[in-house]
């Protein structure tokens, strides 16, 4: 049985306790690996390396850090399948998937800041004849990345690069359900060079090793995605210690189809809004709204494309949904479709476990289920569920299906689809969420910004918003002597 080991001071370690927790396979259901169950003292070890690190690190020019972690991102590309395959197999995403985005995403998150440091400017704001002012932008010292397990290595990877790049050193906790590809980065970094103790991985369950995190004194600021729940409980505590604090929460995304969409592509695109990576992308459109006088055609149109998914196992090419991640999380995903029919709701299509044959016949696997006939405000409709759970909702104005979109605690992503340009952008300005794709979903540019309002986070990530988390501003002012 593989264990996984803890990565401190640029080595692999066993966990202080000598304590494993399993690490189950979502599509066959059993146990496949062991990872480190960390405590406090293998936080407090990482800590102490990253703050030994720091000075060297954070000295190094930009170029000399892009250099090493360009080297991450080429070894990355280098395991592509290896990780791809072991992504796969700890989340139960078709394996498919995991190559075509996650382990690509990973590496292009790495390339990306690590060029953005060589480019990056600061303010400078000339006072005439009496003097200057200019910005300087400094690493904070050992900051703490906590991540969950929905996109493992695309989201591991989108806070550790901008936080090295910046020059900080890191303690960073992937989440324990999908420990597997942050470990195989463990050793891509020590093959790539990384110096000892600039990047510590620590495994462990969220209110052990994660929490140690979060209430270290050395720990200065902390970028998190996972629930909003979690997300509260970091904050209150990191609060008081005036941490800097990133969070990237939850969502429950409006996707709105007025009546002058290409409807072609609206149906395509919801499918895979609604159904990738099955439904666990807290960006995903569960929150489908159609102007009436097209809903029937699209309700026809979306369930005909959805009975097309096939559920099978990740490996399978022909896969489009895997296993949901763990077994927890399939109950609460059915929890909720039993909520859904006793608010009412009548669903249209799926609902139901898979079963599937022989080494796969306990996985975790779930049809696309398509639920309409709710009210806007109820339940189902209001909470994050974050499985292959979608409802249909019609609207007649626009006026209507702003107020329903607008109406829960989130506001992460939304989709507006028309041809309508005034309507779009009209739209896009009114709708309370901080993306909003417009005839298109999931469509990246790392230079942009990324998050959510309300519920669904504080801060945003990506690109030079990443780079500026990282940093703490200084203003210096110089004036002449006369
Ligand atoms: O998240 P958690 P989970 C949503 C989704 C999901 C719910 C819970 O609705 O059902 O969150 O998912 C660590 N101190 N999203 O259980 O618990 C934990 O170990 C410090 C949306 O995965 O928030 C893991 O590494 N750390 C989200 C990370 O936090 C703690 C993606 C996330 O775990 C901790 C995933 C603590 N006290 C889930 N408790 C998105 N926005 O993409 C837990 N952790």
């Amino acid at each position: 049985m593989k264990k996984i080991l803890n990565y401190i001071n640029g080595e692999l370690v066993e966990p202080a306790s000598g304590q494993y927790l399993d690490n189950f396979d979502p599509s066959r259901g059993t146990v496949y690996s062991k990872i480190p169950q960390s405590e406090f003292q293998d936080v407090e070890m990482a800590t102490k390396a990253a703050e030994k690190a720091f000075p060297e690190w954070s000295a190094k020019t930009a170029k000399e850090r892009s250099k090493i972690m360009l080297k991450v991102a080429d070894l990355i590309e280098e395991n592509l399948e290896k990780l791809a395959h072991a992504e796969s197999l700890d989340n139960g995403k078709p394996y498919k998937l995991a190559k075509a985005v996650d382990i690509p995403r990973a590496r292009d998150n790495f390339a990306f800041f690590a060029t953005a440091i060589l480019h990056d400017e600061a303010p400078f704001y000339n006072m005439g004849t009496s003097g200057f002012n200019y910005t300087l932008r400094q690493p904070i010292g050992v900051v703490g990345c906590i991540s969950p397990w929905n996109l493992p290595l695309y989201l591991f990877s989108w806070k550790i690069a901008p936080a090295l790049a910046s020059g900080n050193c890191v303690v960073a906790k992937p989440s324990e359900v999908t420990p597997m590809t942050a470990f195989l980065l463990s050793e891509i970094c020590i093959e790539a060079g990384m110096p000892a103790g600039v990047l510590n991985i620590v495994h462990g369950l969220g209110p052990g090793a994660g929490q140690a995190i979060i209430d270290h004194p050395k720990i200065k600021a902390i970028s998190f995605t996972g629930g909003t729940k979690t997300g509260e409980h970091i904050a209150r505590i990191a609060g008081p210690k005036f941490k800097k604090l990133s969070l990237e929460l939850g969502g429950k995304n409006p996707n709105i189809i007025f009546a002058d969409c290409d409807f072609d592509k609206a149906v395509k695109t919801s499918v895979t809004s609604s159904f990738a990576n099955q439904g666990q992308i807290c960006l995903c459109g569960s929150r489908i709204f159609v102007e009436r006088s097209i809903y029937d055609k699209f309700k026809t149109a979306f369930v005909e494309r959805v009975k097309g998914l096939k559920v099978g196992p990740p490996e399978e090419n022909d896969s489009r949904m895997g296993a949901l991640v763990s077994k927890d999380h399939l109950e609460k995903v059915m929890g909720y479709i039993e909520l859904a029919k006793e608010e009412g709701g009548s669903i249209i299509h799926g609902g139901n476990k898979v079963e599937l044959e022989g080494e796969y016949s306990n996985g975790y696997f779930l049809e696309p289920t398509v639920i309409e006939g709710l009210k806007y405000d109820c339940r189902t409709n209001q909470e994050e569920i974050f499985g292959p759970v979608v409802t249909l909702t019609p609207f007649d104005t626009e006026e209507e299906v702003l107020m329903m979109a607008n109406s829960t605690q989130y506001g992460l992503a939304s989709t507006v689809w028309t041809e309508n340009l005034n309507k779009a952008h009209r739209v896009a300005g009114l709708v309370e969420s901080g993306i909003v794709w417009i005839n298109c979903w999931l469509v990246r540019d790392l230079r942009t910004l990324f998050g959510g309002m309300k519920s669904s986070g504080v801060g945003r990530e990506g690109g030079y918003e990443a780079l500026h988390f990282f940093t703490e501003a200084k203003n210096i002012c110089f004036q002449y002597d006369h």
